[in-house]
């Protein structure tokens, strides 16, 4: 992708890139502190994705993501404070600190999660466009004219062998919805490689079995991202129904915080490194005159201030009170 984009979207696509970047090294740090604990999955490497796709979006448009979804969050405006207070389980966290890194959540910017179940947010996202479908938003978002809500659904390359892919892809075309799938291949599930657990590993044809256009897209360029999703997500605005991007990516750290990475070879991530997404996309701005090393500092600066009153607003925040302990959990007494 050697397209320009204007200096002003550039350096944002930039800073948000960077600001998911320091934001889960920070992470990484008050987890080894013991600040944050139980699962922490970090989208390193992905962030040209979630970035990239994101601009494709409307306030009115609803997200739904994975359990890597900090980047996406980020990404849709959530501030950093509420996300972080989640990490730290504090009850000033955007799920009440309830949820954790897997269930960030956010219904004021209709950002849907953060889901634990490998899968589990296809249907949830065909739900939700069910539901544009029927109820079509007062004007001016109507569905199948200029400005309907679009879902979009991240989900990983481990998805495509649950069921509930291939349900929510069917039913999605047969009843023309306006969702957008956005699988994130990274090439693995926790451990298992695509090819060893997929007779066909072209996730593309696989939607197209079901009659869905879909395309992939190099997932390390933020710039062909997002031409991708928009011209993607334009096609369901417009009515047409639903589409697939498969996003080829990589993650740079472990599955989780920590495994044994026994699944891939050390020249494998060094070969994925040498298209890191960020300083590539730095590259290509210097190169085009886009960006100086002032304006670098100043973004660096901006986000290192963020991160510091996130992290400020995390440590302040309270603890739910135990007598909290079974506010909204729903069961029969016996
Ligand atoms: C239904 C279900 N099965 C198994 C798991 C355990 N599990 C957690 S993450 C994961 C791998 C998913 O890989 P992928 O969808 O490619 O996402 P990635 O972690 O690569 O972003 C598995 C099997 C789960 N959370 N849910
Ligand atoms: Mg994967």
């Amino acid at each position: 992708m050697t397209l320009e984009p204007d200096r002003e979207h550039a350096l944002l696509l930039l800073h948000q890139m960077l600001r998911i970047r320091r934001f889960e090294e920070k992470a990484a740090e008050l987890y080894s502190l013991g600040k944050i604990r139980g699962f922490l999955h970090l989208y390193i490497g992905e962030e040209a994705v979630a970035v990239g796709a994101m601009q494709a979006f409307t306030p009115d448009d609803a997200i739904v993501a994975t359990y890597r979804e900090h980047g996406h969050s980020l990404a849709r405006g959530t501030p950093a404070g509420p996300l972080m207070a989640e990490l730290y389980g504090k009850a000033n966290g955007c799920a009440r600190g309830r949820g954790g890194s897997m269930h960030f959540f956010d219904a004021s910017r209709r950002f849907y999660g953060g889901l634990a179940i490998v899968g589990g947010g296809l249907p949830v996202a065909v739900g939700l466009a069910l539901a544009d479908k029927l109820t079509p938003p007062s004007p001016p978002y109507q569905v199948g004219a200029k400005g309907g809500r679009v879902t979009a659904c991240f989900f990983g390359d481990g998805a495509v062998a649950e069921g509930e892919f291939h349900e929510s892809l069917n039913l999605a075309a047969l009843w023309k919805l306006p969702v957008l799938f956005l699988c994130e291949n990274n090439l693995y599930a926790m451990g298992t490689a695509l090819a060893r657990h997929q007779s066909q590993t072209d996730i593309a044809l696989k939607a197209n079995a079901y009659a869905l256009p879909a395309e992939a897209v190099d997932g390390m360029d933020v710039l062909a991202v997002e031409a991708a999703t928009q011209r993607a997500a334009e096609s369901v605005r417009q009515g047409a129904g639903p589409y697939l991007l498969e996003f080829r990516t990589y993650r740079f750290r472990a599955h989780s915080m920590y495994d044994a990475e026994l699944y891939r070879t050390k020249q494998e991530v060094e070969q994925w490194k040498e298209r890191e997404p960020i300083s590539t996309f730095e590259g290509l701005l210097r190169e085009w005159k886009c960006l100086t090393s002032e304006d670098l500092a100043k973004i660096e600066a901006a986000i290192d201030a963020e991160i510091d009153e996130a992290v400020a607003f995390a440590e302040a925040g309270p603890w739910e009170p135990v007598e909290d302990l079974t506010k909204d959990v729903y069961t029969e007494r016996t």
